[in-house]
């Protein structure tokens, strides 16, 4: 198998030690050049800071990269060529040897693959608006139904039926739960109006459940919602009404298929001018600061 795993993330792992997992979708489609670049390496910093090693996955030229270096996030955050990789995509990428940025489903594979078991991000994708119709389903919810690594998020954006997405999560398994609150996050906003399953307070707790679920041998992963800080997030009707004419923008343009998440991130930042963006960066950073804790107290528990 074509996998590197960087030598300081390798060793942690032979150790047992807290290691954090990075999506790349976020830097090559989820966010503007330069912030995307800054973005990523801040994030990683915080997780260093606070005692875990972050591990930024991708895939370059059909090598699939557990931890990449500075200039290889700089060539995903710049390239215009990089492929949107999701569980789908990777045959096609390894075997043509082209470069791939993963989404949540994509990194998770990799995750498992190299033995990391909680994964830092932003929001994970799930059933879209009209999915009745389009049966828009972003393969990130199979993938947490099948494999074992814990994603904390700060929810899901409502560019997504939010109602439907946890349905289908009760339905694959998946535990979702909230750290420090019981209401599901809308990630601009704390509240999507949706319950989590269960409300848990600590690191150390979230760890003891992620450490039951695999001692019950328990397959699938675990959505860690965690709520973007009050002083960052977005007035909940300023951003529906942006989020409205996204889906209007998308709809207009026949935006279709694997396009229609990078689309509608965009067109919100266009719409918010930045305000999305600044907010974006701010949950993804706290994600970073709670998974790094959680990844800390369930390395001390053992495998
Ligand atoms: N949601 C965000 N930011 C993102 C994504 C989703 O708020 O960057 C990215 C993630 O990589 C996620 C992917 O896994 O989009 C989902 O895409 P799709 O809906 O095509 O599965
Ligand atoms: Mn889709």
């Amino acid at each position: 198998m074509n996998i590197q795993i960087k030598a300081d993330i390798q060793e942690a792992l032979a150790q047992g030690k807290a290691v954090i997992a990075l999506e790349s979708t976020i830097i090559s489609h989820g966010m503007p050049y330069p912030k995307n670049v800054e973005t990523a390496l801040e994030v990683e910093q915080i997780i260093r800071d606070a005692g875990a090693v972050p591990a930024t996955i991708a895939i370059m030229d059909g090598v699939i990269k557990i931890g990449l270096s500075h200039d290889e996030i700089e060539q995903l955050a710049q390239a215009s060529d990089v492929l949107k990789a999701s569980r789908r995509d990777l045959p096609y990428i390894m075997a043509q040897k082209k470069t791939g940025a993963t989404t949540v489903a994509g990194t998770m594979i990799c995750a498992a693959m190299a033995g990391i078991r909680v994964f830092v991000t932003g929001g994970i994708g799930g059933v879209h608006r009209g999915a009745e119709k389009t049966m828009d389903i972003s393969a990130d919810l199979t993938e947490l139904a099948k494999t074992n690594v814990a994603v904390v998020c700060a929810g899901a954006k409502s560019i997504l039926d939010l109602g439907l997405t946890l349905e289908y999560l009760e339905t694959q398994g998946v535990p979702v739960l909230g750290y420090q609150t019981d209401r599901f996050p809308a990630f601009y906003t704390r509240d999507s109006g949706f319950a989590v399953n269960y409300q848990v307070n600590s690191a150390e707790e979230m760890a003891e459940i992620l450490h039951s679920k695999a001692q019950l041998g328990l397959e699938g992963g675990t959505v860690i919602a965690n709520p973007i800080p009050e002083e960052h997030a977005l007035p909940a009707d300023e951003i529906e009404a942006a989020i409205q004419q996204a889906l209007k923008e998308a709809d207009e343009n026949g935006i279709a298929g694997k396009a229609v998440t990078p689309f509608l991130l965009s067109k919100l930042g266009e719409i918010t001018a930045g305000k999305s963006l600044a907010s974006n960066i701010e949950l993804v950073k706290n994600n970073a600061r709670v998974g790094a804790a959680i990844a800390i107290e369930l390395a001390k528990l053992g495998k």
